[in-house]
């Protein structure tokens, strides 16, 4: 059985459908708290400045999992279920971000300016978050309480924001504002780093509920699913280090700051093992400053050092990795797909934004 063809377009316009009746059900839960206007309006700007501008990629992927383990596509309420599911995935996303902007003291975000940047939100922004991140469960407890599979949900969500948050303290305890020392970065810390901060969240979470909403149990499909998804997760972080320093920012959406930011990427990491002396001399002298001419030279290095060829060489070396992974699913397996996998890697390989 093929199973149903993907179409991204359409599977975002479709998500997005479901986003009115999300907002209207979260803002139910201030009203129904008889809050004032102006805090439920708050909190509508807060979902609809934060939530429906990005690719979506992780919320719909609940869906796509869904569909492609049903092997049809999903129709009215059951469709509704898995897009309110992935819609809880963007809240999680939507809230990480809003904190992360601010610790990376980002610009923009998703082509606007970042929220805590908006005029009169600031530090409110800290609450905005942690506000999403609370209607995320809103959603999980008003329309899947009573599924066998709720307490799974929850602790997924749980220990896939432990995660996140074990992740974000190594990516900022490596990127010290006051002190550069480039003989602390090493690519086993980067991949530490973005094993916890991005891979899990990112996409063995959207995969797993997708399971558990199709009614898989069995924990080694779990267990193969996450072997699978996060070489994926690391492949995706690694091309957002390389985009954060060479992408165009109106493409992106946002700019970049890693290189301000005195972050252990990546991409600095690669470029540290093929500098000359002099090479060297000049990172140490600029990498880490919040300073755009210093930014534009260690700039230079990189690109004097060749690591575009080397992020080509890396691209399709995870590609060719990742489907040796997908490839130890039985084709005919009963429980997981091949095309869960497939998807979601066609989604990300040579990405640009
Ligand atoms: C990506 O880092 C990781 C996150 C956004 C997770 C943040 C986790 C928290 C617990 C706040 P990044 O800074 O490279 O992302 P971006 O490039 O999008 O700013
Ligand atoms: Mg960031
Ligand atoms: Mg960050
Ligand atoms: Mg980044």
């Amino acid at each position: 059985m093929p199973g149903p063809r993907l179409d991204i377009a359409h599977n975002k316009k479709r998500f997005l459908g479901v986003f009115p009746m999300v907002v209207e059900e979260l803002l139910d839960t201030l009203r129904a708290e008889s809050m004032p206007d102006d805090i439920v309006e708050w909190y509508r700007r807060n979902l609809e400045y934060n939530l429906p501008g990005g690719k979506l990629n992780r919320g719909i992927s609940v869906v796509d999992t869904a569909e492609v383990l049903r092997g049809k596509l999903l129709e009215g309420d059951e469709y509704q279920k898995a897009a309110i599911l992935g819609w809880s995935v963007e809240l999680l996303q939507a809230c990480s971000l809003l904190a992360d902007d601010m610790m990376d003291a980002s610009i923009t975000r998703r082509g606007q300016p970042c929220w805590y940047r908006v005029e009169g939100v600031n530090n409110i922004a800290i609450n905005d978050a942690f506000m999403l991140e609370a209607a995320s469960y809103q959603l999980l407890k008003k329309h899947f309480r009573k599924e066998s599979y709720y307490t799974d949900l929850l602790e997924l969500f749980l220990d896939t924001t432990h995660k996140t948050e074990i992740g974000q303290l190594i990516d900022l305890v490596s990127a010290p504002e006051d002190r550069v020392d480039l003989s602390k970065f090493c690519l086993k810390r980067h991949h530490l780093t973005i094993t916890y901060k991005t891979a899990y969240y990112s996409f063995y979470l959207p995969v797993a509920l997708g399971m558990h909403f199709h009614g898989i149990t069995n924990p080694e499909q779990f267990a193969l699913a996450q072997k699978i998804l996060i070489p994926l997760g690391e492949y995706f972080q690694v091309q957002d280090d390389y985009l954060d320093c060479f992408a165009a920012p109106e493409k992106l959406g946002k700019i970049g700051t890693d290189i301000l930011d005195n972050k252990n990427s990546w991409v600095v990491n690669v470029a540290l093992q093929h500098v000359t002396p002099v090479q060297r001399k000049i990172l140490d002298e600029n990498y880490g400053r919040k300073d755009s001419e210093c930014e534009r030279r260690v700039k230079e290095v990189f690109i004097a050092v060749g690591v575009e060829a080397k992020y080509k060489a890396f691209e399709q070396a995870a590609y060719e990795k990742i489907v040796g992974l997908v490839e130890t699913i039985p084709a005919e397996g009963r429980e997981l797909r091949r095309e869960v996998f497939m998807a979601f890697l066609r989604k990300i390989f040579g990405r640009t934004m």
